[in-house]
Order: structure tokens, then C-alpha cells, then sequence
């Protein structure tokens, strides 16, 4: 098995903390992005998106999406869970990870893409895209602020890959100058809770 990844890719690394917390070792092999390593007719015969995170597996079938691949070892090996119990918890912890996903993992990528330049080489970027949505993820940040204040974690009282999405990408939107302000206390104090875990140094 191996997974196809980028150290600095905020969909790679929250593949690579999800089998940090069930302490599944995986052969990784790095793609350089930035120099078209994900554009290659090799790697998109892997995956016709030409994105990463992509798992495959000893027969050659592939996996691509991280929500996919997470899945995939969710059920090989459910402990810890991470994906829920019982059939409410599987539903709530799936709305969270949605939501980090949809509410901020998408408007920081859309912010990085359209505001850094780093794929110039591969398509136009929209400055004021970019822009509106660094807003939209300031906003979402100021609605999980209010979450986090009556909640210890995303999805309620357990760890989740809810809290893998949102850390993840809280810890790569720096690159959009997105941090952490006063105004933020209940998110500070979910962040220190969940950067302190092994798995997030993965
Ligand atoms: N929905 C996909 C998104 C994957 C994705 O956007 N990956 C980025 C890195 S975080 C990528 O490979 N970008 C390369 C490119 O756009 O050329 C997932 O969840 O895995």
C-alpha cells in the first residue's frame, strides 16, 4: 500500500493524521506540486483530478479524496474511531467534517490558489476571489468560535476527523495570513487541546 502526498498539502496531511491516530505506518511517496509532479499522465492515470492525497492499495486499486481514503481505514481498522459509533454519532461527526470541509478548507484553498500565485503555471488567478474568500473563512471561524464555547470538540465530546479537517487547515491558512486573534478564545483553547496530540506533528 502506498499513499501518493505532499508534506505541505493540508488534504495530505490530515490523511497523514488520521493513520497517525490509529498508528498505521504507510509508505509515502512525495509529489511535488508545485513542480507539476500532480500533472504527469502517470500520476493522473492514478487520479484524473491530478490531486493528492492518493491511496493505492497492493492489487493497484485506487483511492482518491482524503474523506475517501480516511473511510477506508475506518473500516479496516475502527479504533480508535474516528468516524463515529453509533448511527447519530457517524451522522454528527460526518455534518462537522462537512462543514469544515465546505466552511473553511474551501474558501482558505480558494484563498491560497487565487491570492499566492502558486499554480499561476496551471490556471488564472482572481485576486478579489481570493479575497472574498478570506472573508467567508474569517466568517466561519467567528461561527465555530460560538460553537467551541459550549462544545469540547467539533463534533461534541470525542475526537473526530471533524477536528483533523479543521486543524489542518487552520494550521495551513498562515499561508493567507488567516490566524488566530483575541477574538477567537474558544477556538485557542480547542487548538492547544488538539495540536498537543501525537498525531498532529504527522
Ligand atoms: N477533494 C480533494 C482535494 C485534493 C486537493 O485539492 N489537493 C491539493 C493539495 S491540498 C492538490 O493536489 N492540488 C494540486 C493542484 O491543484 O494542482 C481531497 O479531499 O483529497
Amino acid at each position: 500500500m502506498k499513499l501518493y502526498e505532499t508534506r505541505l498539502a493540508p488534504n495530505a496531511r490530515r490523511v497523514r493524521m488520521f493513520l497517525a491516530e490509529k498508528q498505521i505506518d504507510i509508505d509515502c511517496i512525495e509529489i511535488d506540486l508545485k513542480g507539476g509532479g500532480n500533472l504527469t499522465e502517470e500520476f493522473k492515470s492514478k487520479n484524473p483530478f491530478a490531486k493528492v492525497p492518493v491511496l493505492e492499495l497492493d492489487d493497484g486499486t485506487i483511492i482518491s479524496e482524503s474523506v475517501a481514503i480516511c473511510r477506508y481505514f475506518e473500516e479496516i481498522q475502527p479504533k480508535p474511531q474516528l468516524m463515529g459509533d453509533s448511527p447519530l454519532d457517524k451522522a454528527q461527526i460526518e455534518m462537522w467534517q462537512r462543514r469544515a470541509e465546505l466552511g473553511f478548507l474551501f474558501p482558505v484553498a480558494m484563498a491560497f490558489q487565487h491570492c499566492s500565485g502558486f499554480f499561476e503555471d496551471r490556471m488564472t488567478p482572481r485576486k478579489s476571489w481570493g479575497e472574498d474568500n478570506i472573508k467567508n473563512a474569517l466568517g466561519y471561524l467567528k461561527f465555530i468560535d460560538k460553537h467551541l464555547s459550549k462544545n469540547k470538540y467539533l463534533s461534541g465530546e470525542n475526537f473526530s476527523i471533524a477536528d483533523i479537517t479543521m486543524l489542518t487547515t487552520l494550521d495551513f491558512a498562515k499561508v493567507v495570513d488567516i490566524r488566530l486573534t483575541e477574538k477567537h478564545a474558544n477556538i485557542k483553547r480547542w487548538y492547544e487541546l488538539v495540536s498537543a496530540r501525537k498525531s498532529a506533528q504527522a
